[in-house]
């Protein structure tokens, strides 16, 4: 399969190209050898790999991934299980020979010496590197995102130990003045791209058995599908308008159609990810996202999806007779 010629579905994402401005999130399905290959052959733009940590982690008890409302709702407290950074990196290096994408390892340090060890030794092997500032699963400490001196102390470390773009993964803010005080932050410390968001924390209930739908954490863990996808957009338009194009922002959260990734993109994103629906549908749902928008796009007149970036309109007053 080609990808459509009469439109452009294509992202730039800092010093990167992405054939389609549709990529996997860090999380779901991209963990193993046989799951990074399947999403490089896939029509995703890029491949995001699992947050690493320093060690190999086995993660929190089973269950700690629920899939609900027919795969359009999840949630989890996988708490970080990976190979560890060593064999990510060396993933990404295998990825990068043939894949013919970028190719994004992902760090999630427990201090900031080890977001900088790890960027040092992924970033050698990748395109380039998200910093995972906001797992919500790990129990004890506030998310380095919620903390801007503890972010701009990492980011700066992470800066100096690679050469490579940095993308940041952010927590979801709710109030604008965090927004302002991170975009700063951001901006300050060298990085191309802010990713916004990682999963809102939350709780769901089987209220016929009376019980969590996962284990871990007493039942408590990281929302993703629909329920994020105003959430999202709230932190994507935010951070588009007080980034001021000077990065551009990844958008995640809720996206299973091209309806969605199209609205992302409206509220500033220039690309999006994908994890919930990607779980739910496996990577053949780059195939269908592909399609849809190439289809919504003719429909809609639109020639590049880039024309797109920020292009929300706001509801004008009703005018006065
Ligand atoms: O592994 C996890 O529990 C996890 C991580 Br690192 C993250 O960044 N976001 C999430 O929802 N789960």
């Amino acid at each position: 399969m080609t990808r459509p010629t009469d439109v452009d579905l294509s992202a730039r994402v800092g010093r990167l190209d992405l054939g389609l401005c549709v990529m996997n999130a860090s999380g779901p399905l991209c963990t193993h050898d046989d799951e990074l290959e399947t999403l490089a052959s896939s029509r995703a733009g890029a491949v995001v790999i699992k947050s690493a940590t320093l060690e190999p982690r086995k993660g929190n008890v089973e269950p700690r991934i629920h899939l609900g409302g027919d795969g359009t709702l999840s949630i989890n407290s996988v708490g970080l299980c990976n190979l560890g950074y060593r064999a990510h990196a060396a993933q990404a290096a295998r990825l990068r020979q043939g894949a013919g994408k970028p190719i994004i390892a992902s760090v999630a340090g427990f201090t900031p010496g080890e977001y900088v060890e790890m960027a040092s030794v992924a970033g050698r092997a990748s395109d380039a590197i998200e910093v995972n500032l906001s797992c919500p699963n790990v129990s004890g400490k506030v998310q380095v995102g919620l903390d801007p001196e503890a972010s701009e102390a990492v980011l700066r470390g992470v800066r100096q130990a690679t050469d490579r773009d940095i993308w940041v993964k952010l927590p979801p803010y709710q109030d604008a003045s965090q927004v302002s005080t991170m975009a700063g932050v951001l901006r300050r410390c060298g990085v191309s791209a802010a990713v916004c968001i990682n999963s809102p924390s939350g709780l769901d209930v089987d209220v016929e058995n009376e019980v969590t739908v996962i284990h871990p954490n007493g039942g408590m863990g990281g929302l993703g599908g629909a329920d994020c996808r105003r959430i999202a957009r709230w932190n994507i338009r935010q951070f588009h308008l007080a980034l001021e194009g000077a990065l551009p922002v990844i958008g995640v959260g809720g996206v299973s159609t091209a309806e969605d990734v199209y609205g992302h993109i409206l509220c500033g994103a220039s690309a999006v990810q994908i994890g919930t629906a990607l779980l739910a549908s496996g990577p053949r749902i780059f195939d269908r996202i592909e399609s849809e928008l190439a289809g919504l796009m003719r429909r809609r007149g639109v020639v590049r999806i880039s024309d797109k970036i920020g292009a929300l309109r706001i509801r004008p007053e009703e005018e006065t007779p």
